[in-house]
């Protein structure tokens, strides 16, 4: 239910945010105002699963106006969403009812970069893509990529501390974001874009930004240590007969390629089979294959990269770990197989809706959950070829070499019946096994309901405590979290 605090737009704050934007950067409801901008895909998430009634949207170009909004709001009672690219999965980055939408586009400017230290400094609304681009110009990588790039922006990522692929070599953005400028709910500036690598004066606040998906300030600007670029990346797409043979191929990438390894990824058939039918894109392997692994290493020396990397090849087809297997020979290639991987998301929406699941689980037992659900599913009667089935299939992929499951469930259409066969039933399978019912995309609202499977009570009052000290007024994403 909406909230009854919450006061409801008026004609006197349309007013007061066109005289502080201007008229350009307030997008209004086309049915009450005259649109400048078509309001719905500020709406509508990603998934066109969930769909808010925001009236109004505002484009701040700085982080004065991002707080001149927030007092406003603070003081007239307003809530509000804070939006990036609006690429998120769990349903976070669109309004519940009718709050705001305050959406960080217009602050796309980098800032600077340090070519020594490898340090960024930029606008939290400069797209991922754009971030990265800048940044091969100048020989240095983003330490995080994902199939959004081209729409997320990296306030987005840190808000949602997203994971991505290359987290297994760059790791976290806990570990590599140096500092963050926000905005907090009273109008509060809070600078704090470090620039330092090692800074031990007092609680790390800025850590509580990383992944608190805009429920306690506005992020504006952050501050980002990038690595060196690798010159010589190659990429191997590999077709194996089982799970167990996928992890015996991930062990032997850790001990063949160490230091060079830079993702490992693992898809099954069925993922591949899809993108097949959907996208048409044509498999770099013949037949089909239960499961496929991509491995990607990064490293300085071209020659030192290739021949561990035959080595790894080598003892992986001989040991029959791997029963077939494609080594990128061009740039082009390097990108045709990523799509293999980075492909799956947009595809797995081709029938109507996809339930999905992102979560933390031991390797060895990862996939056992989508078996099981994909027999949950076939007992049920909910799972089948013809329409009267809802369910299309049940998938899974993920970054494996992070131990993190991507569980889908393609639907013609979204159902309760079959949602009620899936939740809470593996948010219970995956606490028995100690996993994380969100390993990155977050919380948001799909997940709200079940913050319990992962977090103690004791830890979900701690969390309450830390968002009611900076938004007392709770105006700040409300209904979502926890
Ligand atoms: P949005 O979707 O706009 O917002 C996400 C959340 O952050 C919302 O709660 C919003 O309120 C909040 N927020 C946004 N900007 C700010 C800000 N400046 N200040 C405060 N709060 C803010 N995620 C992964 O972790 N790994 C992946 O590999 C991955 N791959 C993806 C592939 C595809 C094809 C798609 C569609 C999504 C993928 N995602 C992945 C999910 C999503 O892209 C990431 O979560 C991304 O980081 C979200 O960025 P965004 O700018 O789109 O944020
Ligand atoms: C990925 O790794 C993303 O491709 C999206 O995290 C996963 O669509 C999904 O479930
Ligand atoms: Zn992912």
């Amino acid at each position: 239910e909406r909230e009854s605090k919450f006061a409801k737009l008026s004609e006197k704050h349309v007013q007061y945010f066109q005289e502080l934007l201007g008229s350009d950067s307030a997008v209004l409801d086309s049915v009450t105002k005259d649109a400048s901008e078509d309001i719905e895909p500020f709406n509508a998430d990603w998934m066109r699963k969930f769909r808010g009634h925001a009236q109004l949207v505002l484009k701040p170009s700085t982080k004065e106006e991002v707080s001149a909004i927030l007092k406003y709001c603070n003081g007239n009672m307003l809530a509000v969403v804070p939006q990036g690219g609006n690429t998120g999965l769990v349903g976070g980055s669109v309004p519940v009812f009718d709050e705001i939408v305050l959406n960080l586009q217009k602050m796309n400017n980098i800032r600077s970069f340090d070519e020594v230290s490898g340090i960024l400094v930029a606008d939290a609304g400069v797209i991922l893509e754009v971030a990265d681009n800048y940044l091969a110009e100048r020989q240095h990588i983003f330490p995080l990529d994902l199939g959004a790039k081209g729409s997320c922006q990296i306030g987005g990522n840190v808000s949602t501390n997203a994971g991505g692929l290359r987290l297994l070599r760059y790791g976290s953005l806990h570990g590599s974001v140096l500092g963050i400028e926000a905005v907090l709910p009273d109008g509060t500036i809070m600078e704090d874009l470090s620039l330092l690598r090692k800074n031990n004066t007092g609680y790390d606040i800025k850590q509580l930004f990383i992944g608190s998906e805009g429920t306690i300030g506005i992020i504006t600007g952050i501050s980002i240590q990038c690595p060196r670029r690798s010159p010589a990346v190659n990429v191997a797409y590999l077709g194996l007969e089982s799970y167990e043979q996928a992890q015996k191929a991930f062990i032997a990438a850790k001990a063949y390629l160490g230091e060079i390894l830079s993702a490992f990824e693992m898809m099954d058939g069925r993922t591949q089979k899809i993108i097949k039918e959907v996208a048409g894109i044509k498999l770099p392997l013949e037949g089909d294959h239960p499961f496929y692994c991509l491995v990607e290493t990064s490293g300085s020396n071209t020659d030192h990269d290739s021949e561990k990397l035959q080595n790894f090849l080598e003892h992986v087809m001989e040991s029959e770990v791997v029963s077939d297997g494609v080594l990128a020979e061009s740039q082009t290639q390097v990108a045709d197989l990523w799509a293999c991987r980075e492909r799956i998301t947009e595809c797995l929406g081709h029938w109507g809706g996809v339930y999905k699941y992102d979560l933390s689980i031991p390797i060895a037992q990862m996939y056992d959950l989508v078996e099981d659900i994909r027999e949950r599913m076939t007992k049920d009667g909910l799972l089948g070829d013809t329409e009267d089935h809802p369910v299309v299939d049940v998938v899974g992929y993920g970054h494996m070499g992070d131990a993190n499951l991507h569980l889908n469930v393609p639907v013609r259409r979204f159902d309760k019946t079959v949602e009620k066969a899936l939740e809470p039933y593996l948010y219970e399978w995956t606490a028995k096994r100690n996993g994380s019912i969100s390993a990155e995309h977050g919380l948001g609202l799909s997940k709200k309901p079940y913050i319990g499977y992962s977090k103690s009570e004791t830890m979900i009052k701690l969390m309450k405590q830390i968002k009611n000290l900076y938004d007392p007024n709770g105006i700040l994403n409300p209904y979502k979290y926890m």
